[in-house]
């Protein structure tokens, strides 16, 4: 039997080449080898307050780019989180194990927190959520961007808690590292990450935007005036754009600092927007064809929702009779 691999992006804005380097281009990857199931994490989107007709929007758009990026819906089980109870029910269950402390440490939570004036018990149980949907399905391995690895730490901790009081019941999940798995950082402010939700637009390259759009996003990035090419802590704007180069092309950062040695940040910052141009353009194009035909998008998430629940009622099960539940 094929080991299983696990993974979501939330519908809380269009996707960044954040999302695509960090997560989407490897689970079209894993099909080959693992037993994938790939989950647009809806329930999650929500912790973010957006409003219900982009939740509705941009549910379809990361549903089509699943697809437009290689996921094979007779390989893979695609699904959204909120077709599968389970999901809400497993939480519950997690949630009356998990010390409050641990959550409130969380790096996402701060970062997030910090920017509201009310903070929702939402945002501070979201890694409970993404640990159940995790041990729900038995999945060993997740492949998600390095911003994500506390999360994974955390859901070894529960499993561990949870095995621990009612006996082994969950898999011990670990992070599917993979070479263009770096943290890719705002083009604006290259000490935080680059992310869906971010307000300035200029900040984030949407897999969907078009050729001349990415192209000033990158001519714009914030880097120094140093004016030289170099890989270093020195030059966080470079080294991000260097990071994004390297993702794409796998060419090592050393590489493309010699490669570039010389010559100015403008030539650097032109053949890097031709490339991110050009990785992106057959999904883009894959992308336009699938958004049209919402009968079929509907046939493959509602097919890979009853795949998904199957798996996901009978582990429910298991926990609630582990737990002490009597059963119906
Ligand atoms: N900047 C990034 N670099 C590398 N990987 C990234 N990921 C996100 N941003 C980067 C990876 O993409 C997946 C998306 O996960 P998510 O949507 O569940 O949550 P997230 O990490 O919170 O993503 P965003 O873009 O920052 O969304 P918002 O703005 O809504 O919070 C994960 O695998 C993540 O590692």
């Amino acid at each position: 039997m094929k080991d299983r691999v696990f993974s979501g992006i939330q519908p809380s804005g269009n996707l960044t080449i954040g999302n695509y380097l960090g997560a989407l281009s490897n689970f079209s990857k894993q099909q080959d080898k693992y037993d994938c199931i790939y989950c647009v994490v809806d329930l999650h989107a929500i912790t973010s307050g957006i409003d219900p007709k982009t939740l509705h929007e941009r549910s379809f758009e990361i549903m089509a780019l699943y697809l437009a990026s290689g996921l094979d819906p007779n390989k893979s089980i695609i699904f959204y989180q909120s077709h599968v109870p389970a999901h809400a029910e497993l939480m519950w269950a997690l949630n009356v194990i998990t010390p409050l402390g641990q959550l409130q440490r969380m790096t996402q939570f701060k970062a997030k927190s910090a920017k509201k004036d009310e903070i929702q018990a939402g945002l501070l149980n979201y890694p409970i959520l993404m640990a159940g949907d995790i041990v729900l399905y038995d999945a060993k391995y997740v492949p998600v961007g390095d911003d994500q690895r506390q999360h994974i730490e955390f859901t070894r901790d529960l499993v561990e808690k949870f095995n621990g009081i009612y006996g082994e019941t969950f898999i011990m999940p670990e992070m599917l590292k993979t070479k263009s798995g770096a943290r890719i950082m705002s083009l604006q402010d290259p000490t935080s990450k680059m992310s869906k939700s971010d307000e300035d637009d200029k900040a984030s390259i949407f897999i969907l935007d078009e050729p001349k759009r990415i192209e000033k996003k990158i001519k714009s990035a914030v880097t120094d005036s140093l004016g030289n090419i170099d890989y270093n802590n020195e030059q966080l704007g470079l080294k991000n754009l260097i990071n994004i180069y390297s993702a794409i092309t796998l060419k090592s950062p050393e590489e493309i600092v010699s490669e570039y040695s010389g010559k100015g940040y403008g030539a650097f910052k032109g053949d890097l927007a031709q490339i991110v141009v050009e990785a992106l353009r057959p999904i883009q194009e894959n992308y336009k064809e699938i958004i049209s035909d919402k009968g079929e998008l509907e046939r493959i998430y509602k097919d890979g929702a009853d795949k998904a629940n199957e798996i996901a009622s009978k582990k429910l099960s298991e926990v609630y009779e582990k737990i002490g539940f009597v059963k119906k």
